[in-house]
């Protein structure tokens, strides 16, 4: 594959490879690194955008000063680089005050302090000229169903994107929302924990267009399920506003490996989809391609920077391949033959109703379903086999 380049619009959290190593059983085995080197080296490397917390680039409690000496030193970064700033999002699961979360606190003082926190972070988002503002609700859960009434937390939750969203409205800030599901860590169960989730919740907002996702790999596959599929279902209902790729193996703590180090071939499935529509082709994802993966707490700053270009890297072969893939006439066949573009056709024909289909002798009276014991096989396995083989580099 080739060097990545600004059009491939890869971006990275300033926390990603500003992890430090620090993990529940253990400090830090890296020293911090400074926003601007950060800057510099993700435009070295082929990046476009910079995402980050506002507590990533000001700690929390700055006073103003020291803030806005931050944003000036980003600001200066961006301007002698060209890297942007395509998402924002608020950090309000570190400090102790969100210990119960931020938008659903049990403790109402505590949500109006995580509002505030909030809108003056999207006053920031504006500035910046970020598009999307991500909201990860990490502490917006619990480990008692004695301790939190998820009713009431929801309709606060519902209260919270609600006031967001009519505040970026009245300030004409052309900032779109998206919220990023995850099932469980730090909490043992965090509110909207799944894609399917969060979409129902969209679904009951004020203003449901302003609001999408933003999936992780990890996340979905922390629940066991089927990243690739769960993003084509948002993409399906127009709500794939943002993507956290990264790397999980299996169902356990959230690992954020590099981007393919987890499951390669739904890595595979979810490239060939965001480029190419998936194996039926149609609309393809535009927005940021975001790393949200944590540099192992083994590897020193060159084992930093390595894994920030292994993600962009095997995004691009994994393209690269998915093209292949397409581009292969016996895939074609056996997409053909796998009855793969049929599935596009409508099941009732133009202008059919169903007395059609009741008087349609050849859809019941004349169908023999019997010989699909034995015969009609889909070859799904010599397709799947194709694409590892694609996947592979052996063809
Ligand atoms: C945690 C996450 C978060 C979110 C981030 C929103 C700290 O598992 O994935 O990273 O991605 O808060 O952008
Ligand atoms: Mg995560
Ligand atoms: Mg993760
Ligand atoms: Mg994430």
């Amino acid at each position: 594959a080739s060097a990545p380049t600004r059009d491939d619009k890869f971006s990275f959290g300033l926390w990603t490879v500003g992890y430090n190593g620090t993990d529940p059983f253990g400090g830090p085995t890296r020293h911090p690194l400074d926003v601007v080197h950060v800057v510099e080296k993700l435009d070295e490397l082929g990046a476009y955008g910079l995402t980050f917390h506002d507590d990533d680039l000001f700690a929390f409690g700055s006073s103003d000063a020291e803030r806005q000496k931050q944003i000036d030193r980003l600001t200066g970064a961006l301007e002698a680089t060209g890297i942007i700033v395509p998402m924002i999002t608020t950090n309000l699961f570190s400090a102790p005050v969100f210990k119960d979360g931020g938008f659903t606190s049990n403790d109402r003082q505590v949500r109006r302090f995580a509002l505030r926190k909030v809108l003056r972070n999207l006053d920031l988002a504006a500035e910046l000229g970020a598009k999307t503002f991500v909201m990860w609700g990490g502490r917006e859960g619990a480990e008692y169903d004695a301790a939190k009434d998820i009713r009431s937390a929801l309709e606060r939750y519902r209260e919270a994107v609600n006031l967001l969203g009519e505040y970026v409205t009245d300030k004409g800030y052309d900032l779109r929302f998206a919220i990023e599901p995850k099932p469980n860590e730090p909490r043992g169960d965090i509110l909207l924990p799944t894609v399917g989730h969060a979409l129902a919740f969209i679904d009951s907002l004020e203003r449901p267009d302003l609001v999408g996702l933003n999936p992780e790999v990890g996340h979905e596959q922390m629940a066991g399920l089927n990243f690739a599929a769960g993003i084509a279902q948002a993409l399906y209902h127009g709500k794939l506003f943002h993507i956290d790729l990264n790397g999980q193996r299996g169902i356990k703590y959230d690992q954020d490996l590099v981007f393919g180090h987890g499951d390669l071939h739904n890595a595979f499935a979810l490239v060939d989809l965001l480029e190419n529509g998936g194996p039926g082709g149609g609309q393809a994802y535009t927005g940021p391609r975001h790393f949200d993966y944590k540099p192992s707490r083994t590897e020193d700053e060159t084992g930093v920077w390595d894994s920030a270009a292994a993600n962009m890297r095997t995004y691009l072969l994994l393209k690269e391949r998915a093209a292949a893939f397409h581009a292969d006439p016996e895939v074609q066949a056996a997409l053909e033959a796998a009855k793969v573009f049929e599935l596009a056709q409508t099941t009732l024909g133009e202008g059919e109703s169903y007395d059609d289909l009741l008087a349609d002798r050849s859809a019941y009276e004349d169908f023999d379903p019997s010989v699909y014991l034995g015969g009609k096989g889909f070859g799904f396995v010599r397709l799947q086999q194709l694409a590892t083989e694609h996947l592979l580099g052996a063809r």
